[in-house]
């Protein structure tokens, strides 16, 4: 059979145009390890914040140099909102929902995923340099949506505070009440500043000792004077009677009395214990003049 030469060069041509796609897709997934972010498993939504790993979410070192990273996403943050993870070391990110479906993406890397409730996804990455990388969420998932970020620091040398169970503010933030139903922490107002910003309330609320500049909630600075002034408005409703209970019940119950002005955006707080919670009562007292 006769073939046209330039039939010849054209055929060989596609040929070798498959060959190079072929090449390069054999070479992205064995030789660079790009793989599409896994589906490791199920667990049930409605008991995330109780099953392990989720209900202690963070680092922890799994082998020599392999780490995993268990990101929970909520509306309207990630649990913990700020992760320092080690250069150099193979770090599995492993995530789900507690609520509606959430993205999870950490800027400057490859890590991108979804996190849907009940399906529990999973990525590695190793960073390189130290740096400091947003966890943004990438899917629409609700009013706050664009206030929902978080951090990844590479870093070094991690310290020890920064393995889950090692002193992290989540895991042991040494608050408790004593038998006498007594608050014991040593620094109510360090203790408190902490838990305001790793459990998301800085990325809605602006309080300047916090750091903090989130402008979905009301400012907190004088939240003492107002909640003093909103249990003697008329359209409080709610059965508050000191400014402690009134803000105990804004973090407990947000949809009980709805600040004039505001959505009803505040999500009830799901990982915080009651001294936890108390903690957080006392601080704001404490910076806003009380
Ligand atoms: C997704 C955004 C969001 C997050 C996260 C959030 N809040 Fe709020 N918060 C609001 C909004 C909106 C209001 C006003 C509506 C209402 O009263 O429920 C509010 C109201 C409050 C009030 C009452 C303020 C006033 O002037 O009466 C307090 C106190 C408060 N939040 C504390 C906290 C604390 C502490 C946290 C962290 C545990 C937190 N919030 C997390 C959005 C948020
Ligand atoms: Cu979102």
């Amino acid at each position: 059979m006769k073939v046209e030469h330039f039939e010849k060069a054209f055929l060989s041509l596609g040929a070798l145009l498959l060959l190079a796609g072929l090449g390069a897709l054999l070479y992205g997934s064995i030789g660079a390890h790009i793989h599409l972010p896994g589906n490791v498993g199920q667990v049930d939504p409605a008991v995330v914040r109780t099953t392990a790993p989720f209900d202690q979410p963070g680092l922890r070192q799994v082998g020599p140099n392999e780490y995993e990273a268990v990101i929970l996403g909520q509306t309207w943050n990630f649990l913990p909102s700020e992760l320092r993870v080690p250069v150099g070391a193979d770090v599995r990110f492993i995530g789900t929902s507690a609520d509606v479906i959430h993205g999870l993406n950490i800027e400057g890397t490859r890590v991108n995923m979804m996190l849907i409730p009940g399906q529990i996804s999973s990525m590695t990455y190793r960073f390189d340099e130290p740096g400091e990388h947003l966890i943004i969420c990438h899917e629409y998932c609700g009013a706050a949506h664009h206030s929902m970020f978080g951090r990844v620091v590479a870093v070094n040398q991690l310290t020890e505070g920064d393995l889950v169970g090692s002193g992290s503010a989540l895991a042991e933030s040494g608050v408790y009440f004593d038998s006498e139903g007594n608050l014991v922490c040593e620094d109510i107002v360090g203790t408190g500043t902490e838990l305001f910003q790793t459990q998301g309330c800085a990325g809605c609320h602006s309080l300047p000792s916090a750091n903090a500049s989130g402008n979905i909630g009301p400012p907190l600075d004088q939240v003492a004077a107002n909640a003093a002034q909103r249990i003697t408005d008329a359209s409080y409703t709610s059965s508050a009677e000191t400014p402690d209970d009134y803000i105990r019940e804004s973090i407990m119950t947000p949809a009980a009395h709805v600040v004039d002005g505001y959505p009803n955006a505040m999500p009830a707080p799901q990982s915080l214990s009651d001294a936890e919670v108390e903690v957080l009562v006392q601080m704001l007292l404490a910076v806003s003049g009380q």
